[in-house]
């Protein structure tokens, strides 16, 4: 039966049911008691696989088909009406045309099975920040990782009352055909489609999707900021919190930041790290004319190989109850494994295509982007905040990158339009584990170039123009725990040892500690990095802090290449930026 009168919502259901043709039609009201039966359906169908309950309470495992094991951005579409509002960085299709395609892969596609719909808010129903989406799938996975990735209910059928304001989401595993895998954004219509994929990063709207590429949409029509941002606070021992946003490209250890757990020295003195989100932020400007941030989601949906009881605790710790694992190393006990868990890989193990796995021959068991999907509220660190409808506070802007000798461990920007210039030129350089190349420079401003649904340009035009609604701005700074030396090991211990660099970032955004002005911003002097408890000298922290001159004019070489595919639009305040680069390079 209907949980809503909403006209707007019945009218695309009757539209997307007729099209899809499933046998019924399921709606999905958040209960606990719902979500068990339809869990135990995905037993029956295999979908999904019961896991030992006694050490895992709540928890199930789940495999994704072989070729279906990533976000697939070759086939990822922002089809907005002029090609030009896309960007050179988005694949672009005619909206018409796309609709037509994808109308003729839907045709009947979930004939046989059942459609779920599930309501659902990204951020807290009826805040400032909430918008509110609607996803149709014919997946069990997906109806139980939204429950636990989002707020699933019927509230938002309640905030909603006859608004047509929603986002529309289709999903259909369809016959998971990699051919006629599309992954696509309608912008203007507030509708996204998934079909012939299973895998978490295509098919659970509300994130990569929703909270990203149609809010940094929305967001920019409207005058706020959806960014690929982790958000924490830092708690000194007088108790005071402050907050910073950090974005980074992938395999930075964004997730193992944002669950930070201070060094001893720093725990004694009673700081603490808390995590109010790992992925995604929406930001507003508050009535104070600060940035006030939210975690729009409800859970993590984290790279499980690597993660350990060393590398991040409180992600291990966060997963053992109430959660989904995908594609990792099931073991006879019913519990699950995972390269980087510990070093002693199980034996008589499944491993994640569902062979038995033995170990010794050199084949992974856990597939290297398998992951972990887990309720918020399990982290050990979880922000007493994490809840407020109001955000919390930004006090800086962090930017990273992998960089083994051109950016520094970390530096600040002059303003709010250097830190953007400096968001914008973000790189990592390739490891041997991502392609065969390694050290190649690849750019991923504000880490969004896979996720902002219009013109790149037209993102940074937006966030020089909020800069100027801001009364009172964070500072940005940009950070590299990846200097490496000259044989190819990392210098900087990172992990729980990056609150050293945290803290330095905070006292200058409360003018509590001086620096120095270099020609890419201002550099900490080596002694305000509190080293503390560390068996790290001075020396190789000035090593990490050095700002290679040549190297950097190199950079700016790249840079100019890279902004030259966004030709006119490109904003003047970037050329400007680049160009005074340049200028204190050549001093
Ligand atoms: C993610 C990603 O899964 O950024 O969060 O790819
Ligand atoms: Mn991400």
């Amino acid at each position: 039966m209907a949980l809503t009168q909403n006209v707007h919502i019945l009218n695309w259901i009757d539209e997307m049911t007729k099209l899809t043709k499933p046998d019924k039609v399921v709606w999905i009201d958040g209960s606990e008691e719902q979500l068990e039966a339809i869990r135990n359906e995905g037993f029956i169908t295999g979908e999904l696989i019961k896991l030992n309950q006694e050490l895992l309470p709540g928890c199930v495992y789940h495999r994704s088909a072989p070729n279906d094991v990533a976000r697939v951005e070759d086939r990822t579409f922002i089809c907005c009406k002029n090609e030009e509002d896309a960007g050179p960085t988005n694949n672009w299709m005619d909206p018409q045309e796309m609709y037509e395609k994808l109308y003729g892969i839907f045709d009947g596609s979930m004939k046989g099975r059942t459609m779920y719909v599930i309501p659902y808010s990204m951020s807290i129903v009826g805040s400032p920040f909430a918008k509110y989406g609607i996803e149709l799938t014919d997946s069990i996975y997906v109806v139980v990782s939204m429950a636990i990735m989002t707020r699933v209910g019927t509230d938002v059928y309640e905030a909603l009352g006859d608004s047509p304001d929603f986002i529309k989401g289709l999903h259909s595993k369809a016959d998971l055909d990699e051919e006629k895998r599309y992954i696509v954004h309608f912008p203007e219509d507030n509708t996204i489609m998934s079909v012939n994929s299973g895998y978490g990063g295509n098919v659970l709207l509300g994130k990569k999707c929703f909270a990203l590429r149609i809010a940094s949409y929305l967001g920019h029509k409207e005058n706020w900021m959806a960014e690929h941002m982790l958000i924490l606070g830092i708690e000194s021992p007088d108790g005071e919190v402050r907050y910073l946003a950090a974005a980074f490209p992938s395999a930075c250890g964004k997730t193992n930041l944002a669950m930070l757990i201070p060094p001893e020295i720093y725990r004694e003195k009673g700081y603490k790290v808390w995590c109010v989100g790992d992925d995604i932020a929406w930001i507003r400007i508050g009535p104070d004319g600060r940035l006030w941030a939210v975690n729009p989601e409800y859970g993590f949906f984290g790279v499980a190989p690597g993660t350990s009881m060393k590398s991040n605790p409180n992600a291990l710790l966060s997963t053992l109850k109430n959660s989904i694992f995908t594609n990792v190393v099931l073991k006879p006990d019913g519990t699950v494994w995972w390269e980087g868990m510990d070093k002693n890989p199980p034996t008589d193990a499944l491993n994640w295509k569902g062979e038995l796995w033995d170990p010794s021959d050199g084949s992974k068991g856990a597939h290297p982007n398998s992951r972990f999907t887990a309720p918020a509220k399990n982290c050990p660190c979880i922000s007493p905040e994490f809840d407020n409808p109001e955000g919390v506070p930004l006090s800086a802007i962090v930017f990273g990158g992998r960089r083994a000798k051109t950016a520094p461990l970390v530096y600040q920007s002059r303003d709010w339009q250097h830190g953007v210039f400096v968001g914008s030129i973000m790189a990592s350089e390739t490891t041997a584990a991502a392609t065969g190349a390694v050290g190649v420079v690849r750019r991923d401003p504000m880490a969004m170039l896979p996720f902002c649904g219009y013109h790149m340009a037209d993102y940074w035009q937006h966030w020089l123009d909020m800069g100027k609604l801001i009364k009172n701005p964070p500072k940005i700074f940009n950070v590299n725990w990846f200097r490496t030396d000259d044989d190819g090991n990392f210098i900087w211990p990172g992990f729980g040892d990056n609150m050293r660099v945290l803290e330095w970032i905070m006292k200058r955004c409360f003018d509590e500690v001086d620096a120095q002005e270099t020609a890419i911003g201002y550099l900490p002097n080596p002694e305000d990095i509190n080293l503390e408890g560390l068996d790290f000298d001075i020396d190789q922290l000035k090593s990490i802090l050095e700002v290679d001159k040549d190297l950097w004019k190199a950079e700016v070489d790249g840079i100019e290449e890279f902004y030259k595919q966004f030709g006119t639009k490109l904003p003047q305040e970037l050329v400007d930026e680049l160009n005074k680069l340049k200028d204190n390079l050549s001093k």
